[in-house]
C-alpha cells in the first residue's frame, strides 16, 4: 500500500475509534454524545457558541466548562468561555448580583430561593442571550446541568426555573478505610485503600460531577459504622483532600462518626455526653475539622446500634447526645444527621409482644422538640430495614417538632445486589407518596421530610448509594437509574416514576424509541417483578438475613434476636401487629391510618403479612388464598424475569456491544436466580402448609434430572443447607483432583431442547464444566462469577446456586449425556440439576 494511504487510513480509523469512545457506563447519564439527526440539530443551530461566567469561583468556572463540553460534546463545533460583557450572542451564567454588573438592564426572578436557578432569554444591546441564573453558584451549575439535559433528551429549550424541594440532599457511602465498603456491590473504595485516602481521586471528582449533576448537594464518605480513627488529626487532613474533590462540584462533605470519639481519639476519661470535658472536646474537634475543610456539612451518627456504643451507655439520650455535637456545628453552620435506625439486636423471640418495628418510634418519640435546630433525624423509609417491601416508618407522623431526612437505599443490599434489575423509584414513591394523615390532615412522608407539614427549617433526603471503583460505578448497567432516580426524587419528589425513567433511559442509552420504549417498560416493572419472587405480601425479603442478604434462606429470619420474625408454623404466618391481638405497633400511626391497617377488611394484600397473622389459607381482597398467592407470585415473578433477556435481545445492534453483552449476561443470570429463588421459597412453604399448588407446579419437575440421579464417577452426593435452596436439598460435589463426570440415559421425542444445568458458582474457584451428547461436545463453560458479589462464599445455597443452558440441541430417544466437573481450588464443580425443556 503507497505510503501517503496508509497514513489516511490511520488518520481515518484513529478518528472513528475516537469518535466512539468505550461505552463502558463510567459517564453515567452524562454521556453527551453527539446528535447525527439534521432535524434535531436544526432546533439548537441558533444556540449561541459563547460561554460568559460572570463569577470566578471554581465552582462558576466548572459550570460554563461544563457547559462548553456538553454542547461541544452534543452538537459539535468549539464554545468559547470568557468573562466580560457579551459582545455578541451569549449564554451568561451568573449569580444575580454579577449579572448585574453585566448586564445593568437584566432583572433577577423575584423567586430565586437557595440553590435554585432561573433560565431566561434576554437581549442587551443587540445581543441574544441565554441567561442561567442561580441563586449561588451551586444553582448555576444545576441550571447548566439542567439545560444540558434538555439537549441530550432532544427537547427544546424554554426558559424554566426551578428549586430544590428541601435543603438536605445527601448521599452516604459506607467505605471503610482499608478500601472495602459495606453492602457495597461494585467493587472497592473510590476513597480510600490500605487506611487512608487514596493518592489519585479522579473518581471522587467524577462522582461528584454525578451527583450535582441531579441536584446531590452532600456526601458522608465513611461508613456510619465509623471507624474509630476517623477523627484523628492525620485522618482529618487525609478527609480534607477528599473535600477539596467534591467541592468544585458544589457537594458538601461530611464525616460519620463514632460517640466514644472523646475517648478513643481524645483520651477523656468517658465520652458521657453531658461531661463537660466531652463537651469542650468536640468543639475544639469540630473547629479543627473546620479550620481544614471549610465547608464541611456535618456528622453522621450511628449510635446505639448494631454494636456502636452511644449516649445509653451513660443513660443519656440521643438527643443529649446530639445536640452536644449540634452546639459544636452551629457556628459553622453544619448539621448532624442522628439516625432513627436504633433498635435492640437481642429480641426475645418467644416473647409474642416483641417487636423491632416499633423501635424507631419508641426511641424517638418522647424526644420530640428536644433537639438542636440544627439536628436532622435520619429514618430509613421502613421501620426495618430497606426490605423488598415495608409499610412505612410511623417516627415521620410522630416528630412533629424536629427535623426530618428519609434514609432510602440505592445500593441494593436486599434487592438484588445490582445482579437483579431492580429500579427503586417506585417503591421509593410508595413511600413518599405514603400519606400519614398526622392531624388528620394530608401529611404525606415527602412533605414531611420536606419540612412543609410541620413548618420545620430542615430536612430532606439521604440515600446509601456505595458507588465502588467499577468502571459503571454500580456493576449493573440498569442500577444508574437508581442513583439518578434518587436525585431527581431528591429535588422534587412530585415528578413521575414515567419520567425519571425516560429522562434516565434517554441520556444512558440515546434517544431511539424502541430502545428507550424497552428499556422503559423492563424497569418500570421491576420492583414489582423481584418482589413476587423474594418476598410477596409484605413478608421482606425472604433471604438470608444473617448473612450477607442475597439469596434465598427462609428461616434464618426466625428463632434469633434480630426481629425480621415472619412467625411461620404448620397452621400460619405473619407478625401480628394489631393493638387488638399483637405487637400493638399499629398503634404507633395517626389514627385514620392505623385503622386502615389494624382491620384485615381494610389492610391491603401487599402488607397483609406485616401487619397480620394469618392461616395459609386465609382468603386475600384478590380472590386468592395466602398461600396460592405465594406459589403464584413466585411463577409469574420468574417467569417474568424469564422474559427480560429475551425483549433486551430485540435491541441488538441499537445499543453499544460492550453494554449490550454485560446487560445480556446480567438477564440471563437473574433468569436463572429468579428460578433458584421461586423453588426455594415455594418448596418451603408447600412443606411448611401441607397444603399443595392447586396448578400442581410446585414439587413437581418432569423436567429435571437429579445430579444424585445421574451415574456417577467421582462425583458424591452432599446435602444442601438451607435445603429448599438444592432441588430436592441435594448436589453433588467432586472432591478430587481429576475431573469428575455425570452420565445420563435420555429418552426425550425427537425435538429441539434447551438444557439447563444447575449448579454452583462458589467465590473463589474458578471450576470448567464440559456438556457432550452421544461423545460430542456441546458447551464448556467456566464457573468464574463472583455471586454473590465480592463475598467470598466457599458454600453451596441460595446465594451461589446458578444456572447455564444450552439452546436448541436436536436429541432423539436413546442420547447419552454426560457433564464433566473439573474442580479449581475451592470449588468442587458442584451440580444440582439438569432439566431439558421443549423449545
Ligand atoms: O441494612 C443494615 C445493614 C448493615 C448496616 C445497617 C445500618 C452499615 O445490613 O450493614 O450497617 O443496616 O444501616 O446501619
Amino acid at each position: 500500500m503507497p505510503r501517503l494511504h496508509h497514513i489516511t487510513l490511520v488518520v481515518v480509523l484513529c478518528s472513528l475509534t475516537w469518535g466512539a469512545r468505550a461505552e463502558d457506563g463510567s459517564d453515567g447519564w452524562l454521556r453527551y454524545s453527539r446528535i447525527t439527526d439534521q432535524a434535531v440539530l436544526r432546533q439548537y443551530q441558533s444556540l449561541p457558541r459563547n460561554i460568559v461566567q460572570s463569577d470566578s469561583s471554581a465552582l462558576g468556572r466548572n459550570a460554563s466548562a461544563e457547559l462548553a463540553r456538553g454542547l461541544r460534546g452534543m452538537l459539535g463545533g468549539q464554545y468559547k468561555e470568557n468573562s466580560g460583557r457579551p459582545d455578541g450572542n451569549a449564554f451568561v451564567l451568573g449569580t444575580p448580583k454579577e449579572l448585574h454588573r453585566l448586564l445593568s438592564g437584566w432583572k433577577a426572578p423575584s423567586d430565586l430561593g437557595p440553590e435554585s436557578f432561573a433560565i431566561s432569554r434576554f437581549d442587551d444591546h443587540g445581543h441574544h442571550l441565554w441567561i442561567v441564573a442561580g441563586d449561588s453558584q451551586r444553582g448555576e451549575l444545576y441550571g447548566v446541568f439542567h439545560l444540558l439535559e434538555q439537549v441530550a433528551e432532544h427537547r427544546e429549550i424554554v426558559p424554566d426555573a426551578e428549586s430544590p424541594s428541601a435543603p438536605i440532599r445527601w448521599v452516604n457511602q459506607w467505605d471503610n478505610f482499608d478500601g472495602s465498603i459495606e453492602r457495597g456491590y461494585a467493587g472497592r473504595s473510590i476513597f480510600f485503600d490500605g487506611g487512608h485516602v487514596r493518592a489519585d481521586l479522579t473518581r471522587v471528582s467524577e462522582y461528584g460531577r454525578l451527583l450535582a449533576s441531579v441536584g446531590l448537594n452532600g456526601c458522608t464518605v465513611n461508613n456510619v459504622n465509623s471507624d474509630l480513627r476517623t477523627l484523628q488529626p492525620e485522618m482529618l487532613r487525609e478527609l480534607a483532600r477528599i473535600a477539596d474533590a467534591l467541592r468544585p462540584w458544589g457537594v458538601r462533605m461530611s464525616l460519620s462518626v463514632d460517640l466514644s470519639s472523646p475517648q478513643v481519639v481524645g483520651h477523656l476519661p468517658t465520652f458521657d455526653p453531658l461531661d463537660p470535658r466531652v463537651v469542650a472536646w468536640w468543639q475544639q474537634k469540630t473547629d479543627e475539622i473546620y479550620s481544614l475543610i471549610p465547608d464541611f456539612a456535618g456528622y453522621t451518627v450511628k449510635a446505639d446500634s448494631e454494636g456502636r456504643l452511644g449516649p445509653s451507655h451513660y443513660g443519656r439520650n440521643p438527643a443529649q447526645a446530639a445536640n452536644v455535637l449540634a452546639r459544636a456545628l452551629r457556628p459553622h453552620h453544619g448539621v448532624v444527621l442522628y439516625r432513627g435506625f436504633v433498635y435492640n439486636q437481642h429480641l426475645d423471640w418467644h416473647d409474642l409482644k416483641a417487636d423491632r418495628a416499633r423501635a424507631g418510634y419508641d426511641n424517638f418519640r418522647a424526644l420530640d422538640g428536644k433537639f438542636e435546630p440544627n439536628v436532622v433525624i435520619q429514618i430509613k423509609h421502613g421501620p426495618i430495614d430497606f426490605q423488598v417491601r415495608e409499610p412505612v416508618s410511623p417516627l415521620f407522623a410522630a416528630l412533629q417538632h424536629t427535623n426530618q431526612a428519609v434514609e432510602l437505599q440505592v445500593t441494593q443490599e436486599y434487592t438484588g445486589q445490582q445482579r437483579h434489575m431492580v429500579f427503586l423509584v417506585p417503591m421509593w414513591k410508595t413511600a413518599l407518596d405514603t400519606d400519614m394523615r398526622a392531624q388528620n390532615r394530608s401529611t404525606p412522608v415527602k412533605e414531611i421530610v420536606e419540612g412543609k407539614s410541620f413548618h420545620q427549617p430542615l430536612g430532606g433526603f439521604v440515600a446509601v448509594v456505595n458507588v465502588g471503583l467499577e468502571d459503571n460505578w454500580l456493576h449493573h448497567p440498569m442500577a444508574m437509574a437508581n442513583l439518578y432516580g434518587y436525585g431527581k426524587l431528591a429535588w422534587n419528589p412530585n415528578v413521575s416514576t414515567d419520567e425519571i425513567i425516560d429522562g434516565w433511559t434517554r441520556l444512558t442509552f440515546g434517544n431511539n424509541p424502541k430502545v428507550v420504549s424497552t428499556i422503559d417498560d423492563l424497569q418500570r416493572n421491576s420492583w414489582h417483578v423481584y418482589e413476587q419472587y423474594t418476598g410477596p405480601l409484605g413478608l421482606g425479603t425472604l433471604t438470608d438475613i444473617i448473612g450477607v442478604h442475597y439469596g434465598p434462606g427462609i428461616e434464618s429470619a426466625e428463632r434469633n434476636g434480630w426481629g425480621q420474625w415472619i412467625r411461620a408454623d404448620h397452621k400460619g404466618i405473619g407478625m401480628d401487629r394489631t393493638v387488638a391481638t399483637g405487637t400493638g405497633y399499629i398503634s404507633q400511626y395517626p389514627p385514620e391510618l392505623a385503622k386502615v391497617y389494624e382491620s384485615l377488611a381494610t389492610c391491603p394484600d401487599e402488607l397483609l403479612l406485616f401487619m397480620h397473622h394469618v392461616p395459609y389459607d386465609h382468603v386475600l381482597h384478590s380472590g386468592k388464598t395466602v398461600i396460592q398467592h405465594v406459589y403464584d407470585s413466585h411463577y409469574d415473578g420468574a417467569a417474568t424475569a424469564a422474559t427480560y433477556a429475551p425483549r433486551w435481545q430485540k435491541l441488538h445492534g441499537l445499543v453499544d456491544e460492550e453494554r449490550y453483552d454485560r446487560t445480556l449476561a446480567l438477564f440471563r443470570y437473574q433468569a436463572g436466580h429468579a428460578l433458584v429463588w421461586r423453588d426455594a421459597v415455594s418448596e418451603w412453604f408447600l412443606h411448611m402448609s401441607g397444603i399443595p399448588d392447586k396448578d400442581g407446579r410446585v414439587g413437581h419437575y418432569p423436567d429435571r434430572i437429579e445430579a444424585e440421579a445421574m451415574q456417577s464417577d467421582g462425583y458424591t452426593p452432599v446435602n444442601v443447607t438451607p435445603w429448599e435452596t438444592a432441588s430436592g436439598g441435594k448436589a453433588v460435589v467432586c472432591n478430587r483432583a481429576a475431573p469428575c463426570t455425570l452420565t445420563t440415559k435420555l429418552d426425550r421425542p425427537v425435538g429441539s431442547y434447551d438444557i439447563a444445568v444447575q449448579y454452583f458458582d462458589n467465590h473463589p474457584g474458578a471450576a470448567q464444566y464440559e456438556m457432550t451428547l452421544n461423545g460430542r461436545n456441546i458447551a464448556h463453560w467456566t464457573a468464574d462469577d463472583t455471586v454473590p458479589p465480592a463475598v467470598v462464599d466457599k458454600k453451596l445455597d441460595g446465594h451461589t446456586s446458578t444456572r447455564f443452558t444450552v439452546r436448541g440441541i436436536a436429541l432423539v430417544p436413546g442420547d447419552t449425556l454426560m457433564l464433566r466437573g473439573v474442580p479449581s481450588g475451592a470449588e468442587p464443580a458442584p451440580i444440582d440439576y439438569i432439566e431439558i425443556t421443549k423449545k
